[in-house]
């Protein structure tokens, strides 16, 4: 039923996001389209699934599924870069300074961060509900958030002084679980309600996330194989991993699914897609 689900919300948010970039010209359009092409789409799926608790309708809600797809694509996109992680392929393709260049994928970046806003703006949503989503979209991706995680992480990479838990569980708050906690919250801040249950939810997830990441960079994601830890400097890295050792991480992310699980008792069997996203992102392999 939740992979049927998923399954779902992933032709829906694929549709949507080609349409929403179909008439954008020259190549930064192709590029756009061709990065807002596959993944798992969980962040659209927790905007979906988050608004659906909060009788929003899926119209509204596809908006804001759209519009957070963009800026994690964005994120990626300039992640690959040469000057960050220098990446040749994602989701299985050539990255976007590979298939075209460099300055097509800085361009690329800025163009899906910025026309997200534009497309949340369609939402129909009343106007003071609206500017709280925006607000909240232009902090989860920014120098308070996602930005944030980012620098550092560069900067702890540079210092070559490893991270201890406290501070790679901050970093990683900002770098991965910004979005995830604006796409789980977006339901409610849709409909004018309370966040806290999905932002405790978001929360736990969001660190569950990462730290399945970094088991998955160990393990081997049939996606990567492990490429980031192959990297000069990278095996030096604190990560969730190097920090807990593989069976605490593995029992640190499945208590966190468990917390995160629990945050939603409120909502009951309403919200049985949420919790089997949350066993989703712990069972992953990619
Ligand atoms: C460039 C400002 C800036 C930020 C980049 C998110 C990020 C920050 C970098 C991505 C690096 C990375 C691979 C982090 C691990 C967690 C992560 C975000 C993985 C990719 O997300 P998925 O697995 O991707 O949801 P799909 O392809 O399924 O959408």
């Amino acid at each position: 039923m939740f992979q049927a689900a998923l399954e779902d919300a992933q032709d829906r948010i694929e549709t949507a996001l080609q349409s929403e970039l179909s008439g954008i010209e020259t190549t930064i359009g192709d590029a756009m389209r061709y990065t807002c092409q596959g993944g798992k789409r969980l962040r659209g799926f927790l905007a979906l699934e988050s608004a659906r608790l909060h009788d929003v309708s899926q119209g509204t809600a596809m908006s804001a599924a759209c519009a957070i797809e963009m800026v994690h694509a964005y994120s990626l996109v300039h992640d690959d870069l040469p000057c960050m992680d220098d990446d040749d392929l994602r989701r299985g393709r050539p990255t976007v300074h590979k298939k075209w260049d460099e300055a097509t994928a800085v361009l690329t970046g800025d163009a899906l961060l910025t026309y997200a806003f534009e497309v949340l703006l369609k939402a129909d949503v009343n106007p003071s509900r609206q500017i709280d989503l925006l607000q909240a979209l232009a902090k989860a991706a920014g120098p308070q958030g996602m930005v944030l995680g980012q620098a550092l992480d560069i900067a702890a990479e540079a210092a070559k002084t490893p991270l201890g838990i406290d501070e790679i569980t901050h970093l990683q708050r900002g770098k991965t679980g910004a979005l995830i906690s604006w796409s789980a919250m977006a339901g409610p801040r849709m409909a004018g309600d309370d966040t806290s249950a999905l932002e405790g939810y978001a929360d736990r997830l969001g660190l569950a996330f990462q730290i399945c990441d970094d088991i998955l960079d160990v393990e081997g994601n049939p996606e990567d194989m492990g490429k980031r830890l192959q990297k000069d400097g990278a095996a030096n890295k604190a990560t969730f991993v190097s920090l807990l050792g593989l069976d605490g991480a593995k029992s640190r992310a499945r208590d966190l699914m468990q917390d995160a699980i629990d945050a939603l008792e409120s909502y009951g069997t309403e919200a049985r897609n949420l919790k089997d996203a949350a066993r989703f992102v712990i069972d992953r392999k990619t």
